[in-house]
């Protein structure tokens, strides 16, 4: 018998690789996916059944993590061995802005999943993962930090998902739930939503090697992050669930990389060198040389003269509108139970993320066409 999975923010950078990773083992997949007036389902198109599709393996459905009607409604029908609460607002800047929405989607969203599992009698067939993150340390009260280090943080998200940490463990001591948290450090993908830094920076890098754009502004250059592969992760989220006793877990690579350092991995993928210089607000990043071979090797032969041409020019520049009101500075991850317990370990190095990022990046970007008026467009992107 297959087993069931139900999988929130099925249309994320986790829950798409999640949904391959699960379908792969032949396991049935249902997602909740929001409704849009643009499809918003790219990154789980090669894996989606229209109904009509005998014997699917991914079902989808219309949900919202603020619905609780609706959320029940769902995993009363699906009756899942599995669920994966992966659906969040997940950007911590913009959190500043919908607090509200945040406390409600992220915080008040898992508690709606887990009162649905226990009203519905479910509670001893099916297991939760919570996707709960490294945002919790905040103004860290340790390095590194593991499970056991106090939680502080700053920001709605944080504070937000600090409420559906605690929630899923009073839900597991409560009622004895198969209920678990995957404290996930950050963690990265060609498929890693535009908005975050390093996504940021493997796009603005493409763009700028092939001519599309002249620099990329930044916020605060000196914050360090454990970064990740999401495929890694999402392997450490199944192993979770697959455990006789519910339990949280870190995980993370234990590598911390400030986003200056991780600016010019990037441009070292393509062969360029860049300099900093200044601080702060007017801190810049100047190119310095590019090596030929590399160049043409990811980038191609046709755009090196141009991009040569910069040498000695500012192509990293920083702007006060990317800083927080209130700054997580390092994050570095001890994930020894995870690797111990979980046989969990990360094959990806943070060099073979960002060189997976980049050459998909560069084989996007090139796909796009540049208008003069500033703007630019996909041009045959379904070719
Ligand atoms: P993501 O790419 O931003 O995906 C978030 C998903 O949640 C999307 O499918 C989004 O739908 C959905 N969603 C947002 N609000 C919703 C709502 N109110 N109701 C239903 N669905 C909603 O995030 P991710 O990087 O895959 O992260 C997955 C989860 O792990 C999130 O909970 C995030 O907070 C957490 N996390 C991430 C990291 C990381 O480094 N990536 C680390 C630790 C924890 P749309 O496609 O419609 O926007
Ligand atoms: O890429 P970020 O936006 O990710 P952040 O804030 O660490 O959050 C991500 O990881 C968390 C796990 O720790 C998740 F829970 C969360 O859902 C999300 O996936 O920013 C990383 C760092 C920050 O210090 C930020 O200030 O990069 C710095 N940064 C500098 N310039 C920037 C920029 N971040 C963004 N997004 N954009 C910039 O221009």
């Amino acid at each position: 018998m297959s087993k069931t999975a139900l999988i929130t923010g099925i249309t994320g950078q986790d829950g798409a690789y999640l949904a391959e990773y699960l379908i792969k083992k032949g396991y049935i997949v249902h997602g909740i996916k929001r409704r849009s007036s643009l499809f918003n389902t790219d990154r789980i198109d090669h894996l989606y059944q229209a109904p009509t599709v005998e014997n699917r393996n991914l079902i989808l459905h219309y949900g919202d993590l603020t619905d609780s009607m609706n959320l029940t409604r769902i995993i009363g029908e699906v009756k899942p061995d599995e669920i994966y609460n992966l659906a969040a607002m997940s950007h911590v800047k913009v959190s500043f802005d919908t607090p509200e929405y945040t406390a409600n989607a992220d915080g008040l969203g898992t508690l709606r999943i887990l009162e649905a599992v226990r009203l519905l009698e479910l509670a001893k067939k099916t297991r939760i993962y919570q996707a709960s993150t490294s945002e919790l340390y905040g103004l860290v009260q340790e390095i590194p930090q593991k499970e056991t280090t106090p939680f502080y943080p700053r920001s709605p998200y944080a504070v937000a998902k600090l409420y559906a940490y605690w929630i899923t463990v009073n839900y597991r001591e409560a009622y004895g739930m198969h209920a678990s948290n995957g404290i996930l450090f950050n963690h990265e993908s060609p498929q890693r939503g535009e908005t975050f830094v390093t996504r940021k920076v493997t796009r603005a890098v493409s763009r700028i090697a092939l001519g599309m754009q002249k620099n990329i502004f930044l916020g605060n250059l000196s914050s360090k992050r454990d970064w990740g592969h999401a495929k890694d992760y999402v392997r450490a989220m199944y192993l979770i669930l697959q455990q006789d006793q519910p339990d949280d877990y870190v995980i993370a690579t234990g590598v911390t990389t400030t986003i200056r350092d991780f600016v010019s991995m990037a441009f070292s993928e393509i062969g360029a060198t860049i300099e900093f210089r200044g601080s702060g607000v007017d801190e810049k990043g100047y190119l310095t040389g590019v090596e030929r071979a590399r160049f043409d090797t990811m980038v191609g032969g046709d755009y090196y003269e141009p991009f040569a041409a910069r040498i000695g020019e500012v192509v990293v520049g920083v702007s006060k509108d990317y800083f927080r009101p209130t700054e997580v500075e390092l994050l570095i991850g001890d994930s020894t139970k995870a690797r111990t317990r979980l046989n969990w370990t990360p094959q990806y190095d943070l060099k073979g993320l960002c060189n997976d990022m980049m050459v998909s990046d560069i084989k996007l970007m090139k796909r796009e066409t540049y208008l003069k008026d500033g703007g630019y467009r996909i041009m045959n992107y379904f070719e």
